[in-house]
């Protein structure tokens, strides 16, 4: 059974974890803890980034990262799924990669706080990643993702979305829900569409 290295607060991790629950394939797959700032842990013989998500096969190979992993969960749900054929599949793609993008810039604030003493910290730095963040959130506030429905399958991108947003909730204390109405409402719909997305909550 594929094993998925994985964390609970992982935004990355999070997408993956979605992903296999809409797409009917989470008892196919253990999901086993991990540690990326542990030496010892496996993740970094299984990927050389030593990053999460990383998809274990049953023959040993490893799928990273997350877009990849999204990508075969969809293959072996028989395709077309969550990422469509044809160009739609491109304007899934594009909204997967601003989400991740966001989600990318937000970690690295986060990691700048978590891993450099204060005195060593660049504001400036901090201030170019949130700018990223920011102009993402007004760029899909003016033009919000479908809405999800409880009839139809989540696509890549809108799963991408909620679980950025997720991570804003969860290490910016919600800060993005005064300006965004549009994607406060969006997500309340995915929310009530996507049980998965309550379910992967993480902890606080
Ligand atoms: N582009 C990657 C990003 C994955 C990522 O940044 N994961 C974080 C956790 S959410 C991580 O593993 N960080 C540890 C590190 O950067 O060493 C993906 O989509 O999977």
């Amino acid at each position: 059974m594929p094993i998925l290295r994985s964390s609970p607060p992982s935004p990355f991790g999070r997408k993956a974890k979605i992903a296999a629950a809409v797409l009917g394939l989470s008892d196919r797959i253990t999901v086993e803890l991990t540690d990326t700032t542990d030496p010892n842990d496996s993740i970094r013989q299984q990927n050389p980034l030593g990053k999460i998500p990383a998809l274990v096969l049953d023959d040993g190979k490893v799928l990273f990262d997350s877009s990849v992993i999204v990508d075969y969960l969809d293959h072996l749900a028989g395709g077309g799924k969550i990422l469509p054929e044809g160009e739609a599949r491109y304007d899934v793609l594009r909204l997967q990669a601003l989400a991740d993008g966001i989600m990318d810039a937000a970690l690295l604030q986060v990691y700048e706080v978590r891993f450099r003493p204060e005195d060593r910290r660049h504001p400036e730095w901090l201030a170019y990643q949130a700018d990223k963040v920011a102009r993402g959130l007004t760029s899909l506030e003016a033009d919000p993702p479908a809405t999800a429905t409880p009839d139809r399958t989540p696509n890549v991108g809108q799963i991408a979305v909620a679980c950025m947003l997720g991570y804003l909730d969860l290490r910016f204390d919600g800060a993005w829900r005064a300006d965004h109405p549009e994607l406060v409402g969006w997500l309340k719909a995915f929310e009530a569409a996507v049980p998965a997305y309550e379910a992967t909550r993480p902890p606080i």
